[in-house]
C-alpha cells in the first residue's frame, strides 16, 4: 500500500500512531516505527530536555523515521521545536492549535509538518502555509477533539486541499483503514488502538478498561471552556459534568483535572484520573505488540480494498 504518504516519508506502511499526552514515548513510538509505520513520541507538556531525552532514547530502539508531535496550546511549544531541530527530527505533527508561527522554521531545516485539522478551514490554511499533509481528525478521537465526525471531515477535506489527507477519529482495524482510503485519505492515524499495545508504558487498570470499554463508555468533558476531551467514563468524568453543568468555572475545573492524565496513565487511577480514548475504544480487545497489531489491520485493508 504505497501511497504519497509512505513516499514522502520513507515508511512501509501508511499507518501513524498518534502523539498521545504521557503515552507516546520512546518505547511505543519506536516499536510502531519498527514495525514500519510512524512512531511519534508526544512532547504534550513535557519539558524540553524530557523531549531530547525521549527522542534519543527512541533512537538507540529504531533508525527508522521517527515523528514529534508538538502540542502547541503548551507554553513551552518554542523551546520543544527548537529540540525537534536540533535532533533533526524528519516529520512533525501538531495538535491543539494553529502551528503557522513554527512552519518556517522547520520548512528550512527540511522537516515535514502535518498539522492536525478539525475542519476544511484549518486544512486550507495549513496547505497555504506550506503543510506536506494534514491529518483530518474527528470527534471520534480520544482527548482534545473538534466537533465534525471523522466520516463528514475526511472527504471533505480531501476535496478542498491537494497535499495528502490521513484521517484519524474513530479508527481501530482494517475495516475503518479501508473506509478511510475510500473517503480519500493515503493514510490513518490510530491512538486508542496503540495505548494498549504490549510495548505501550499505559498502566495495566487503564489498559483494561479500554480492553473492556463499550461502544458508548467515552464522554465528553470541558465543552463548556472551550476544550473538549474525550475520555472513559469514571467518577472525575462524572464529577467534571457536575460541576460544568452548575457553571463551575474554568479556575475550579482546571485544579480537578490537574495531573489527572498523569494519574491515570501512571499510576493506574481508573476513578480519579483522566482516561482518554476514542469511541473506537468498544472494538480494542486485546493487548498485542505494534507490529502484531500493524501486521493484523494491513492485511485486512489490503484484502478489502483489493491489494495484495
Ligand atoms: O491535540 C489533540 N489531542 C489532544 S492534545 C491533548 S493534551 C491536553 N491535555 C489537557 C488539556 C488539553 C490538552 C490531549 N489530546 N488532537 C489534535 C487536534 N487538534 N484536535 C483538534 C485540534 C485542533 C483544534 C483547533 C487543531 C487546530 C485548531 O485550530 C484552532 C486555531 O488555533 O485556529
Amino acid at each position: 500500500m504505497n501511497t504519497r504518504v509512505t513516499k514522502l516519508l520513507g515508511i512501509r506502511v501508511p499507518i501513524f500512531q498518534g502523539g498521545m499526552a504521557w503515552v507516546a514515548e520512546h518505547s511505543l513510538a519506536a516499536a510502531v516505527s519498527e514495525a514500519g509505520g510512524l512512531g511519534i513520541i508526544a512532547a504534550a507538556s513535557a519539558p524540553p530536555e524530557v523531549v531530547r531525552s525521549e527522542i534519543r532514547k527512541a533512537r538507540e530502539l529504531t533508525d527508522k523515521p521517527l515523528g514529534v508531535n508538538l502540542m502547541l496550546m503548551n507554553p513551552n511549544a518554542e523551546e520543544v521545536a527548537g529540540v525537534v531541530l536540533e535532533e533533526r527530527i524528519p516529520v512533525v505533527t501538531t495538535g491543539a492549535g494553529n502551528p503557522a508561527r513554527f512552519m518556517a522554521d522547520f520548512k528550512a531545516a527540511g522537516i515535514k509538518v502535518i498539522p492536525v485539522v478539525a475542519s476544511v478551514a484549518m486544512a486550507r490554511m495549513m496547505e497555504r502555509c506550506g503543510a506536506d499533509a494534514v491529518i483530518a481528525e474527528g470527534t471520534e478521537s480520544g482527548g482534545h477533539i473538534g466537533s465534525t465526525t471523522t466520516m463528514c471531515l475526511v472527504p471533505q477535506v480531501a476535496d478542498a486541499v491537494k497535499i495528502p489527507v490521513i484521517a484519524a477519529g474513530g479508527i481501530a482495524d482494517g475495516r475503518g483503514m479501508a473506509a478511510s482510503f475510500m473517503l480519500g485519505a493515503e493514510a490513518v492515524q490510530m491512538g486508542t488502538r496503540f495505548l494498549v499495545a504490549t510495548e505501550s508504558i499505559v498502566h495495566k487498570n487503564y489498559k483494561e478498561k479500554v480492553l473492556r470499554a463499550k461502544d458508548i463508555d467515552s464522554e465528553v468533558t470541558g465543552r463548556s471552556t472551550g476544550h473538549p476531551i474525550r475520555q472513559l467514563r469514571n467518577q472525575m468524568s462524572r464529577e467534571y459534568l457536575r460541576l460544568e453543568k452548575e457553571g463551575a468555572g474554568l479556575e475550579e475545573l482546571e485544579h480537578l483535572t490537574l495531573g489527572s492524565l498523569r494519574r491515570a496513565v501512571i499510576e493506574g487511577d481508573t476513578a480519579g484520573g483522566t482516561m482518554m480514548a476514542g469511541q473506537i475504544a468498544g472494538l480494542v480487545r486485546r493487548e498485542q505488540t505494534c507490529r502484531e497489531m500493524i501486521e493484523e489491520i494491513m492485511e485486512q485493508a489490503e484484502g478489502l480494498l483489493g491489494h495484495t
